[in-house]
């Protein structure tokens, strides 16, 4: 009846699970009495839960990357207090508990936290900055969305129901084998993977429609924010990459619960495919979370610095170069797996090339800084302090392409730091940065800076303190995933990075803090004008938060630059016209289907990983009736009256133009 499921299930002989577990059940269940008793749950259904709005869900994609950065953080945490403490002892954790920790934190921080907070800020700013109402499939957009919290969602029941897999985020066969890891680990993951995957592939496809079909009038592909073009590139990878993700996952799935020999090695099974597979995947994904971050730097480092992006269409070039290079590269994952020294000389090479775009980006980004009026805003620290942490990144980066270098680096530390260089110092600093930014606009007021800026000091400081070290100890021979290890020049090391990893706590801490100050003091903090940092793409040019409808009119974009003048001339339109005609406005109808969907999917799912199969059955076609009902529905859009739109409009005129004639600017 209940497939594998059954008591032993719940670890009860181990504390750690069973009190984070449970603390985290608690607090759900806090919060969920709260909003019931307070009455929010209407509000919370029909608002958030059941919207299509693309602005709630990126808010909602970054309330839940922000969410599973602390789950991810507290991983981190206790990984690097087991190697400080670790040394010719075996630490506090049992060694299948540290190898679970690890693959969790992997698994979460790429899929669960990188990914939701890129794709999310993508949502919440991309059609507002191409000048239009809403994504090209606004229902899709929210079923992307549930798919991935759904994702999120089994990765941490794992936590207290049975146990997530010890093979490292990639889960590289033979280990991930059914012989090796006969328990339901894996399949947590694949499983988890395989359902947020198609969320994201879903979203994808919708933010690539987005920007190829839906731009507002006389925005053309070279007047486009950069931020727009870094979306396209990141997305165009993910349409190209998930597919082989989905494939690969579903190929070791059929090995686990059909008796398949894809990657096995006997019955003529072949573990290298899997190698290709995922890093054909692999590598094209480290490009679809950093890409946007580029996107990110380039707007914040122009706004700040009070001058167009130098080198736009250099820039623009880069991007796509980076797009397409980022696909022929993946072989240096594996250098050291006997493929020879040709090949690998040739995916040496092609992968320092790709050096060559980035250097032009971090040119670009120096060029617009020089001669300009630099504001040192909280989001402009995020991108100083990522020019100078992404080249380290970039450097130790070229140095593991180069063949023989890597055959002692790879699979050390050095590798470790490597990859959290790049990964911490350009796609999360870029998601603070865009964080920072861009709240003002998604809540109409800022957050407190003096917070900001000790939490970028923080991190910033504590990066360094946790990951120069990492360099050092794998230069010195020490490999990852380390339960514990007897070698005493590896010791101080780990006991700076243990440093670091609080000094990083700290940074993160100030960020919570920051927010819950700004948050309290609201009304000081109040943006009436809708563009707070003087801003230069059309994000700006309507009221924060933006009507649901976003623009009242469709912008008009004309002229040549497409930054400043864009964004003045959009002003002056919606400022000057004196009895602008008001039009209705048809947006879609919020809808349950993500939620309902997203729902069957966790049933189905969670069956799968215990091979209940009625409850799969009844998952899988509960998740299809959802799709039926929902093509055949009779009303997919609500008008929203002139009247109203006027009515809406006015006031955020009236607001916008009582300000800008007070500061005497435009
Ligand atoms: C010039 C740019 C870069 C070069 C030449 C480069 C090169 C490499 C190479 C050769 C490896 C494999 C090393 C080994 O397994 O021994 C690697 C690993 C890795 N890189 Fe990079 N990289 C670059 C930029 C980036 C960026 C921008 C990101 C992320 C946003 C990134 C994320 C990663 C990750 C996550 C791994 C480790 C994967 C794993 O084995 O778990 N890299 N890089
Ligand atoms: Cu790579």
């Amino acid at each position: 009846m209940l497939g594998k499921l059954d008591w032993s299930a719940i670890p009860f002989d181990q504390p750690i699970p069973l009190i984070a577990g449970a603390v985290v059940l608690v607090g759900i269940l806090g919060v969920l009495a709260w909003v019931v008793v307070k009455g929010h749950l209407p509000y919370l259904w029909h608002e958030w839960i059941t919207s299509v709005d693309h602005k709630r869900i990126g808010v909602m994609y970054i309330l839940l990357a922000s969410v599973m950065l602390l789950r991810g953080g507290s991983d981190a945490i206790m990984m690097r207090i087991q190697q400080a403490v670790a040394y010719q002892s075996q630490g506090y954790l049992p060694p299948e508990h540290y190898n679970q920790i690890f693959s969790a934190h992997g698994t979460i921080m790429i899929f669960f936290v990188a990914m939701p907070f890129v794709i999310g800020l993508m949502n919440l700013i991309v059609p507002l900055q191409l000048g239009v109402r809403d994504v090209a499939f606004p229902t899709l957009n929210s079923v992307g969305f549930w798919l991935t919290a759904t994702g999120a969602l089994l990765v941490n029941l794992s936590l207290v129901i049975g146990e997530f897999a010890r093979t490292g985020w990639l889960a590289f066969p033979p280990l991930s084998e059914l012989s090796y890891s006969p328990g339901v680990g894996v399949d947590y993951y694949a499983w988890s993977l395989q359902i947020s995957g198609v969320g994201t592939l879903v979203a994808g496809i919708n933010l690539v429609t987005t920007v190829l079909k839906l731009r507002t009038k006389g925005m053309n592909y070279l007047r486009m924010p950069m931020f727009c073009w870094t979306t396209l590139a990141s997305n165009l990878l993910i349409v190209a990459a998930f597919p082989i993700l989905t494939a690969t996952l579903a190929m070791l799935l059929l090995d686990r619960y059909l008796g398949f020999h894809f990657f096995t090695n006997e019955a003529g099974g072949n573990v290298m495919m899997f190698m290709n597979l995922i890093w054909a995947w692999g590598h094209p994904e480290v490009y679809i979370l950093v890409l946007p971050a580029f996107g990110i730097f380039s707007e914040v480092v122009s706004t700040f610095s009070g001058k167009a992006l130098f080198g736009y269409r250099s820039m623009v070039l880069a991007t796509m170069a980076i797009c397409v290079i980022s696909f022929m590269v993946w072989l240096h994952h594996f250098f050291t797996m006997g493929a020879g020294p040709d090949v690998n000389a040739i995916f040496g090479i092609a992968s320092m090339i790709i050096a060559i775009p980035t250097g032009v980006k971090i040119y670009n980004w120096l060029f617009t800084m020089y001669g300009g009026r630099i504001r040192f805003e909280t989001p402009m620290l995020w991108s100083i302090g990522f020019m100078v942490t992404f080249i380290i990144g970039g450097l130790t980066g070229v140095l593991v392409a180069v063949p023989p270098a890597d055959f002692i680096l790879h699979n050390s530390m050095f590798l470790v730091a490597h990859f959290h260089n790049v990964i911490i110092g350009g796609v999360l600093f870029g998601a603070f940065a865009g964080f920072e930014y861009w709240f003002p606009k998604a809540f109409g007021f800022r957050l407190n800076d003096r917070w900001g800026k000790l939490a970028f000091w923080f991190t910033f400081l504590g990066f360094y303190v946790t990951f120069i070290p990492l360099y050092v100890a794998g230069m010195l021979g020490m490999t990852r995933r380390m339960q514990h290890y007897d070698v005493a020049a590896w010791r101080p090391w780990m006991l700076v990075a243990a440093v670091g990893m609080a000094v990083l706590t700290i940074g993160v801490i100030c960020q919570i803090v920051q927010l819950v100050v700004s948050i309290r003091n609201r009304e000081a903090l109040r943006d009436r004008t809708g563009d707070p940092w003087d801003g230069r793409s059309l994000e700006w040019a309507t009221s924060s938060p933006p009507p649901v409808f976003n623009f009242a009119f469709n912008p008009d974009v004309r002229g040549e630059d497409a930054y400043w003048d864009m964004k003045a001339h959009a002003k002056q339109q919606s400022l000057d016209h004196d009895a602008p005609e008001y039009h209705d406005i048809e947006m879609p109808r919020n809808s349950p289907t993500g939620f309902v969907c997203a729902f069957f999917a966790t049933v189905m799912g969670f069956a799968l990983i215990w091979h209940i199969w009625w409850m799969v059955i009844l998952g899988g076609i509960g998740a299809f009736a959802t799709f039926v009902v929902f093509a055949w529905r009779d009303h997919d859009e609500y008008v929203i009256p002139a009247e109203e739109v006027a009515a809406i409009d006015r006031v955020n005129l009236e607001e916008r133009r009582s300000l800008v004639s007070m500061a005497g600017t435009v």
